[in-house]
């Protein structure tokens, strides 16, 4: 039986920010976009229509939206939404003075959250992770990265790749999965970090032989792993022709960016503590900048990642929720566009830049991410009339519908 296939339909007098081509915002005034099966199939001026375009072809839903706007799509391109258990008692430790650092050397901090997860059964963490995805999804969010990183052994590793999996099966979203391996020394490893990494890198075939994984990320830092265990875990992703990004300069510049960059990575994380030689060799390999203000404010960091160095080198920026228990408990991407803005001076173009256009770029997905003829029809209707009064306001959700693949929720 072929799966049944999304309506044609015609959206009319839209302000379409399309992200696509030469024009600020991609702006198109009074636009309508055709949508067929599961692609966008024409957009343009709605006085351009193209009427040859709309006869045949089967029944056509025509929706007037009366000038509302419409954009792609939200990609949250980091988030860790797979996990057990929350950290609110660590975040009250943190309100008493103990830093996210001590805490973890003390041996909570992710390691407490490893441990809520390895003792949640499958189905526990699918109905905690759909939750948070469907919050996500709420605000206008139609693919979403998922990492691993809170079972550090081979089969919890696995469990919480399938789960991020299922997300994408049984939910209108779509999941990008990334194996998270070396996030942190599970404590079976105490004092043994370098053992621990030719596990994570034994467990990297046979997560892809699964469809487990889509790319390999590693967290380098103090309180991470070294670049030359980064180097490692990057190593085996090349031999099975998985793309890397990395959790690089978070708490500290360990020359991250620059070594992730050296292997093409995707994406460099964090970056608080980007240098400029970093920066260089980010523009250098095309990699994209995931500003992630959401950690930045939760851990109350002083350091602002380099913005307007990257802006001037031409680095791609990204924005993304990084939800997480530990330094971003945080389900909303439109709170992340405004925190863009306030907090790490984006423009407003360049926050919506970040959650569209760049953070497909930053999964590799050349198929999302804008509004043109021929990419999958992901992409929302606001009540607003710009863009930019998404990024103006916070803890406001205009989202009017959100259409997955050419479907309506
Ligand atoms: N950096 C982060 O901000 C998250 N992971 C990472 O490498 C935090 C994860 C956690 O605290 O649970
Ligand atoms: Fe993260």
């Amino acid at each position: 039986m072929n799966p049944p296939r999304a309506p044609r339909s015609l959206w009319r007098h839209a302000r379409i920010a399309s992200f696509d081509g030469d024009r600020p915002w991609g702006w198109l005034d009074d636009g309508a976009l055709l949508v067929e099966g599961d692609r966008i199939a024409w957009v343009g001026p709605d006085a351009a229509l193209p009427a040859e375009r709309l006869t045949g072809g089967g029944p056509l839903d025509e929706i007037d939206l009366g000038g509302a706007l419409l954009t792609p799509g939200l990609i949250d391109a980091h988030t860790h939404l797979v996990y057990a258990g929350d950290r609110a008692a660590e975040f009250e430790q943190r309100l008493q003075g103990a830093s996210y650092e001590q805490i973890a050397r003390a041996g909570g901090g992710i390691r407490s959250t490893v441990a809520a997860t390895r003792a949640a059964d499958d189905e526990a963490l699918f109905t905690l992770a759909a939750a948070r995805a469907r919050a996500l999804m709420a605000e206008g969010v139609t693919t979403i990265e998922v990492k691993s990183g809170y079972g550090l052994n081979e089969r919890d590793e696995a469990r919480c790749l399938a789960v991020a999996r299922r997300l994408g099966r049984e939910l209108p979203v779509a999941v990008r999965t990334t194996s998270l391996g070396a996030h942190a020394l599970p404590p079976e490893f105490e004092g043994r970090a370098d053992d621990y990494i030719a596990e994570v890198c034994r467990w990297l075939p046979g997560q892809q032989a699964a469809g487990l994984v889509d790319a390999v990320d590693a967290f380098c830092d103090t309180i991470g792993f070294t670049p030359a265990q980064t180097r490692r875990v990057f190593d085996a992703a090349r031999a099975l022709g998985l793309p890397v990004k990395l959790h690089a300069e978070q708490l500290s510049d360990q020359g991250g960016a620059a070594l992730a960059a050296g292997y093409r990575a995707l994406s460099c994380d964090h970056l608080e503590h980007l240098s400029p030689a970093g920066i260089a060799a980010m523009q250098a390999a095309g990699t994209v900048a995931m500003l992630l203000p959401g950690a930045y404010y939760f851990l109350r960091d002083t350091t602002l990642p380099p913005v307007a160095a990257l802006r001037a080198a031409g680095v791609p920026m990204a924005l993304a929720s990084d939800h997480n228990p530990g330094s971003s408990p945080c389900l909303s991407l439109l709170l992340m566009l405004n925190m863009g803005c306030t907090i790490f001076r984006l423009t407003p173009e360049e926050a919506w830049r970040g959650v569209t256009v760049h953070a497909a770029r930053a999964l590799g997905l050349g198929d999302r991410g804008r509004i043109a003829a021929g990419l999958r029809a992901d992409f929302v209707v606001w009540d607003a009339g710009h863009p930019r009064e998404l990024c103006y306001r916070f803890g406001h959700n205009p989202l009017r519908r959100r259409l997955f693949g050419g479907m309506p929720d």
